[in-house]
């Protein structure tokens, strides 16, 4: 049975016979007292490796199902497993292999019975990992010179940051425009009372419910000004100047000025910038008072004006991958609000989930916001990540929601802390979940003799033949572009989320369309496609190249009859161009300057793509930097095998957000992701940012996609400290040590920046971070 069975992953070299392969193992050992038959049986789990069939022993298969979907399957040359006995399966693999989160997850067997009926699937007893523990196991190619970090190196790293006294480290992250030392303290206590002027209550009641917390006891809320004479905690709007310059409202600017006798006083430009001062003022409290609180709270005297580099500072939580619960939602924004963070881009759907409850359209979340064992059930989707087989499972985070009342919960609450949710509906690509959920739909009305009412949804052309496969491995994720029915679905859930806002009374700009990863080879065997061509040269559409481009602007028209603004990947703003017998990405004109916000993440050195960010901008694209180098949060803290996360684009610490230079992002960034000096020449020819263009880049985002996140502490491990340094660089005003071109001179400027930034982080944030939830 499946519980007897044991399985144990791991790798044994990389590079593997001079090329990007490397070698792995499985071994399959019979705990129990019945052989493990010649056939009828099937051992699923999920792994993203493509396992090279060439490699395998005589008697076994390894095969991808369809995404990270695999099975192993005895062929005929396989020996039963006697119990007690152990049979180690070598296989080879490709790309690399250096990390524990690489290996296979979620095994299940399923038998065939005595009438050929497959049994309901059994997790294996055990599933185990063998430790990276040498060079070939943790080299990826033989240029790999980034080193395996030992408690050793990492002390020794951290050594060499110089430590402050806290009277020298810098109280408050984002740092602020300005900041100056006043002398004296100011005594806060409940007796204290806010005086708060037209427009501000909810900010004065944030702000009492905070200080409650922190001094055990509300302070008293009154409208109007505060009294002269009396030290109180006054709120207003009005006009300043931060560093000499007016501020208008709109700009999300403050003067925040705590003294000994007057107490605190907080001047926004607008009512984000009295919220933004309540943060800072939040963070200049005692951090003791965080975990216990004091009943008085002593604050040193300081005059800030403040207000921030970047419109647009955004974070990206993926709960497709895997479902986070509305509290963990809930509990980010605090975070991101405390850092000034201000857009919550909510990655709601993509192929292995759709998360929210969608009126009228049930099996979005019905089917496709749950996983279990299948191989083309209507129910639910297959499992992935390892999570499966099991859809009623308790842990099963494969599994997982948003009902209409729980948006509308997180959509008010992010906008009572002045952030934006930008949902994203993640199309034509990456649409797995939905296009199963309406697949599902249309079964059941043809079981129904609906076959009219059947088409209504469906987002696929059942008589498409095109291949195709995407980066993640799947071959049916890609909507079709050319039916009547995939815009029917847009504008229905469109509808729909433009509702749960209105009813949230929360604001929505613009809507994330996706875009991304959208393969070649997809719609050219469609026959509803083929039709929309023959029909040329109606709406430009003279081939399947063409595709993508009227699926954009038909996606678009949707969003702008709401007034929103299209936003998207990068791709959005890509056309693939035949350069002598290369094919470049380069800025699509007809796009440009067509108020599409774009969202850039591919910078890897050498893939071509580095500088897609500056080509977008000086090409007329709005941009928010989603830099996969410095802002997949995604990606893993550094180099060793327990450290999880992906790595297809380097290593991502706190440092990594840290150190990004927004407007010049080859700076800080003279090394490649395997550790080696970047060819001059590469950077040097990369596209730089014209002045114009700098006017288009709104701001920057982190991004935590979530194949490897599978449970909240994983979240936060990923999350935080990260996002502090990204609130940094997206807050900050652009230090000096950004315009340094001399890159060894840089290099100690930012090294002295980050330690005093590492110093406040030590001694304020890390502390105060696990209480931060609920303010
Ligand atoms: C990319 C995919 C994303 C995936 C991530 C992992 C984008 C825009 N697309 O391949 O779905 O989760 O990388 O790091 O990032």
């Amino acid at each position: 049975r499946g519980a007897d069975l044991a399985v144990t992953w791991g790798v044994v070299e990389n590079y593997k016979k001079d090329s990007v392969r490397f070698g792995a193992e499985l071994t399959l050992e019979n705990k129990g007292t019945v052989a493990l038959g010649k056939r009828g049986w099937i051992l699923y789990f999920n792994y993203v490796n493509t396992v090279l069939p060439d490699s395998l022993p005589a008697g076994v298969k390894i095969s991808r199902v369809n995404g990270d979907l695999a099975k192993l399957e005895p062929t005929d040359a396989f020996t039963p497993l006697d119990p007690g006995k152990t049979l180690v399966i070598p296989f080879d693999a490709e790309f690399f292999a250096i990390k524990e989160s690489d290996a296979p997850l979620g095994y299940y067997i399923v038998f065939t019975d005595d009438r050929g009926q497959a049994t309901p699937p059994e997790p294996l007893g055990k599933a185990s990992i063998k430790p990276f523990t040498n060079e070939k196991q943790t080299t990826r190619v033989p240029i790999d010179v980034i080193p395996v970090p030992t408690a050793q190196t990492r002390f020794d790293e951290n050594k060499a940051l110089k430590q402050l006294p806290p009277a020298e480290v810098s109280p408050l992250v984002p740092t602020p425009v300005l900041m100056q030392a006043q002398t004296g303290q100011f005594s806060l206590t409940s007796a204290v009372t806010i005086h708060h002027g037209a427009g501000l209550e909810r900010e004065a009641g944030f702000l009492a419910a905070s200080l409650e917390k922190l001094l055990g006891a509300k302070p008293g809320v009154v409208a109007g000004a505060a009294p002269q004479g009396t030290a109180s905690i006054s709120l207003t709007t009005g006009s300043i100047t931060v560093g000499g310059q007016a501020k208008q409202s709109g700009d999300a600017a403050y003067k925040l000025t705590i003294s000994p006798a007057q107490g605190v006083s907080i001047v926004g430009s607008d009512v984000t910038g009295v919220f933004h001062a309540i943060q800072s003022l939040r963070a200049l409290a005692p951090v003791a008072a965080y975990q216990s609180a004091q009943a008085t709270l002593a604050f040193d005297a300081v005059t800030i004006e403040d207000a921030p580099r970047f419109a647009y500072r955004g974070m990206l939580i993926d709960v497709a991958r895997h479902f986070q619960t509305k509290e963990e939602i809930l509990k980010v924004l605090d975070v991101m609000s405390f850092y000034k963070l201000n857009k919550f881009h909510f990655h709601l759907t993509d192929d292995e989930g759709f998360r929210l409850e969608v009126k009228g359209l049930p099996e979005l979340t019905e089917v496709g916001s749950r996983r279990g064992h299948t191989l083309d059930s209507r129910d639910f989707l297959q499992p992935a990540f390892g999570f499966g087989p099991d859809p009623a499972a308790k842990d099963n985070v494969g599994s997982g929601h948003y009902t209409r009342a729980d948006f509308i919960e997180i959509l008010k609450y992010a906008s009572e802390r002045h952030i934006e949710v930008i949902p994203e509906l993640d199309l034509p690509g990456h649409a797995r979940a939905a296009i199963k959920s309406m697949l599902a739909r249309h079964a059941k009305r043809m079981a129904a003799n609906d076959a009219a009412g059947a088409k209504e949804f469906l987002l696929t052309d059942l008589e498409d033949k095109s291949t195709y496969v995407t980066p993640q491995f799947w071959n049916d994720n890609v909507v079709n572009p050319c039916l009547d029915s995939t815009y029917k679905f847009i504008n229905t859930v469109i509808d729909e989320i433009v509702a749960m806002y209105k009813e949230a009374g929360a604001p929505l700009q613009s809507i994330h369309t996706g875009g991304d990863e959208v393969p070649s080879g997809v719609w050219v065997e469609s026959p509803a496609c083929k039709a929309l061509i023959a029909k040329a040269p109606g709406d430009g559409i003279e081939s399947a190249d063409d595709l993508s481009g009227h699926f954009l602007r038909e996606y678009s028209k949707i969003l702008t009859a709401h007034q929103l603004i299209t936003a998207g990947w990068e791709e959005i703003g890509l056309k693939k161009v035949k350069v002598g017998d290369k094919v470049e990405k380069q800025p699509n004109p007809v796009f440009a300057n067509s108020g599409f916000r774009t969202f850039v993440w591919n910078n890897i050195w050498g893939t071509g793509e580095e500088g897609n960010a500056y080509e977008l901008a000086n090409a007329g694209y709005t941009v928010v930097l989603s830099n996969a180098t410095n802002l997949y949060f995604d990606f893993a803290y550094d180099k060793h095998p327990l450290e999880p996360g992906a790595y297809w684009g380097g290593f991502v610490d706190t440092r990594k957000p840290f150190e990004f230079v927004p407007l010049d992002i080859y700076k800080n960034a003279e090394k490649d992701q395997f550790g080696n000096p970047v060819n001059p020449a590469l950077i040097a020819n990369a596209a730089k940012l014209t002045p114009e263009g700098a006017k288009r880049i709104l701001g920057i985002q982190g991004q935590l996609w979530a194949e490897t996140v599978g449970s909240q502490a994983l979240l936060e491990h990923y999350v935080f400290p990260k996002l502090l340094g990204l609130a940094e660089r997206a807050w900050a005003p652009d230090p000096a040590w950004a315009s340094e071109p001399d890159a060894a001179k840089r290099a100690t400027q930012v090294g002295e920046a980050w330690s005093r930034f590492a110093n406040t982080l030590g001694q304020r944030d890390l502390p105060r971070l696990d209480h931060l939830s609920g303010g």
